[in-house]
Order: structure tokens, then sequence, then C-alpha cells
């Protein structure tokens, strides 16, 4: 298993950012879809507003898409903002 998680929904525009930042960082993440019909209690206890996506990082979950962001940002290489 990697150490980033990305809790996802298939037609979140959300997750898509993180998606596309890990994917063009070539960093290595497991994908775990959410029904967010139905959101298992696991989730809710690491996702306060109950909304994909959120990111686990070494056992830490981060929330919302912008923090997210900027959190691969920091720490994955190839960096997408000019410095
Ligand atoms: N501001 C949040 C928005 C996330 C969001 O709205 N996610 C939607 C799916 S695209 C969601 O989880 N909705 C479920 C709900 O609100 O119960 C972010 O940028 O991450």
């Amino acid at each position: 298993m990697s150490n980033l998680q990305l809790m996802s929904h298939a037609l979140c525009p959300y997750v898509q950012r993180a998606v596309i930042s890990l994917t063009e960082k070539g960093a290595l993440f497991d994908r775990t879809d959410i029904d967010l019909a139905n959101k298992p209690d696991w989730f809710l206890q690491i996702s306060p507003l109950g909304k994909t996506p959120v990111l686990i990082s070494v056992g830490q979950p981060i929330f919302e898409s912008v923090p997210i962001l900027e959190y691969l940002e920091e720490t994955q290489p190839h960096p997408l903002h000019p410095a």
C-alpha cells in the first residue's frame, strides 16, 4: 500500500484536481471510491464535512482540495508552480 491514499468519488471535480497533481508529479497513490449517498462511518470520522477528496498521508488525513494541492506541492517532486 502506498503512503498516499486518496478518498475519492468518480465524478468529483475536486478529486480530479488532486488526481491531476498526483499524476503530474508521478506520485504513487491508492484510490478508494466513496459512496457519497451512503457514507461509511470510517470516512465520516476522517472527513469533517463528509466530502471528497480526503488525502491520507502517512496515516494523517488532509481534507479540502486546495490544502491537499498545497501539501502535494510542498512534499512531492516536480513542482507545478513557478518558483
Ligand atoms: N470545497 C471542497 C468541495 C468538495 C465537494 O464538494 N465534494 C463533493 C463531491 S464533488 C462531496 O463530497 N459532496 C458530498 C456531500 O456534500 O455530502 C473541496 O474543494 O474539496
